[in-house]
C-alpha cells in the first residue's frame, strides 16, 4: 500500500485455526485493525486493534454481520479437511455462498479465497500443472474448493468482485514429509500472496498456487510470479532431513499430488485411467 491510500478494512474468517492464528500478526502488521471471525474463540488473546465476532457461515444473518464495513475478506473459514458430505455441504458450499452473497450486498471489494491443492489432487506427481488446468478433486473437500473457485468466478464476472483463489499446499514452519517438500508454504509467503489479493491494482479473478520456492514442485506458479509474488521459503533446505526419514508407502497416494487424500476411500483398480482428461 502506498501512504496515500486508506488502509483496507480486513476480515479474516477461520481466524482461530492453525493458519489463521499464524496469519493474525502478519495481517495486523500490514493492515492495522483486523476483524477476526470463527465458530470458536481465538487461540491466543486479541492483540490491540483485533476484534473477534463469532459466526456460523451457514447463518446468513451472522455472515451479514461480520462483513459489514469491510473492504477485503481473507476467507480461511469452513471445513479444512475431508469430511462427511453434510459437513462439507454446510460449511464449504452453503456457507461460502452465504459469504459471497453477503459480501456483494455489503459492498466488499475483494476476496482472497483459501482454495486447496485438493481441488487438483488427482493429477499425477510426474505432471506439472498450472493455474489453468481443469479441477481433478481428490475428495468431497476438494470438490468444495473447486466449487469455491467457480463461485468466485461468477461473482467476479457478474458483479465485479475482485477474487484471488489460493490453491494452498501446506502451511507451516517446515515441510512435514516428502509430499510437502513439493507443496510447502511459509506463513510469510502466504501473506505475500494475500497482499497481492488485497492490493494488486489490476487483479480481477485469478487462481495461483500457495507454495514457497520449492524446487521439487509439481506446480507451474508463473501466474503468481507475474502478479509480483517472490517467495522466500525454500523447501530444499529441509530436503536432506525429510528424505532421511522412513515413510509408510501409499501405493495410490504416492502417485498423485493429493497424497493420502487420494487413497482415502479409493476402491477401483486403475487409478486415473478413465474420466475427463484420461490419465491425470
Ligand atoms: C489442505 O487443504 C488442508 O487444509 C491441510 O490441513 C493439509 O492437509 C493440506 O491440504 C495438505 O495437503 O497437506
Amino acid at each position: 500500500m502506498t501512504a496515500s491510500l486508506p488502509r483496507p478494512r480486513v476480515l479474516l474468517t477461520g481466524a482461530s485455526g492453525d493458519v489463521g492464528t499464524r496469519l493474525r500478526p502478519l495481517l495486523a502488521q500490514a493492515y492495522g485493525p483486523v476483524r477476526l471471525s470463527d465458530v470458536v474463540e481465538p487461540r491466543t488473546p486479541l492483540a490491540p486493534g483485533e476484534t473477534f465476532v463469532r459466526a456460523e457461515l451457514s447463518d446468513p444473518a451472522q455472515v451479514a454481520e461480520i462483513v459489514r464495513d469491510i473492504d477485503a475478506i481473507v476467507h480461511l473459514g469452513g471445513f479444512s479437511v475431508e469430511g462427511p458430505w453434510e459437513t462439507i455441504l454446510q460449511a464449504n458450499i452453503v456457507g461460502l455462498h452465504a459469504l459471497y452473497e453477503a459480501a456483494l450486498q455489503a459492498g466488499v471489494k475483494r476476496i482472497v479465497f483459501a482454495s486447496s491443492n485438493h481441488a487438483v489432487g488427482f493429477y499425477r506427481r510426474d505432471r506439472t500443472i498450472d493455474h489453468a488446468v481443469p479441477p481433478r478433486p481428490d475428495t468431497r473437500y476438494g470438490v468444495s474448493k473447486a466449487f469455491g473457485e467457480a463461485l468466485g468466478a461468477l461473482y467476479a464476472d457478474k458483479h465485479g468482485l475482485r477474487i484471488l483463489n489460493l490453491r494452498i499446499g501446506n502451511v507451516g514452519d517446515a515441510p512435514l514429509d516428502r509430499r510437502r517438500l513439493a507443496i510447502w508454504i511459509t506463513p510469510a509467503d502466504l501473506m505475500q500472496l494475500i497482499r497481492i489479493g488485497i492490493e494488486h491494482p489490476a487483479l480481477r479473478y485469478e487462481i495461483v498456487y500457495g507454495m514457497s520456492d520449492n524446487s521439487r514442485a509439481w506446480w507451474d506458479n508463473r501466474r503468481a510470479h507475474e502478479l509480483g509474488y517472490r517467495p522466500t521459503g525454500r523447501s530444499e533446505a529441509h530436503a536432506a532431513d525429510i528424505l532421511a526419514r522412513e515413510e509408510q508407502p501409499d501405493p495410490i497416494g504416492d502417485r498423485f499430488q493429493g497424497g493420502s487424500y487420494c487413497s482415502q476411500e479409493f476402491d477401483h483398480p486403475e487409478p486415473g485411467a478413465s474420466g475427463t482428461g484420461g490419465t491425470a
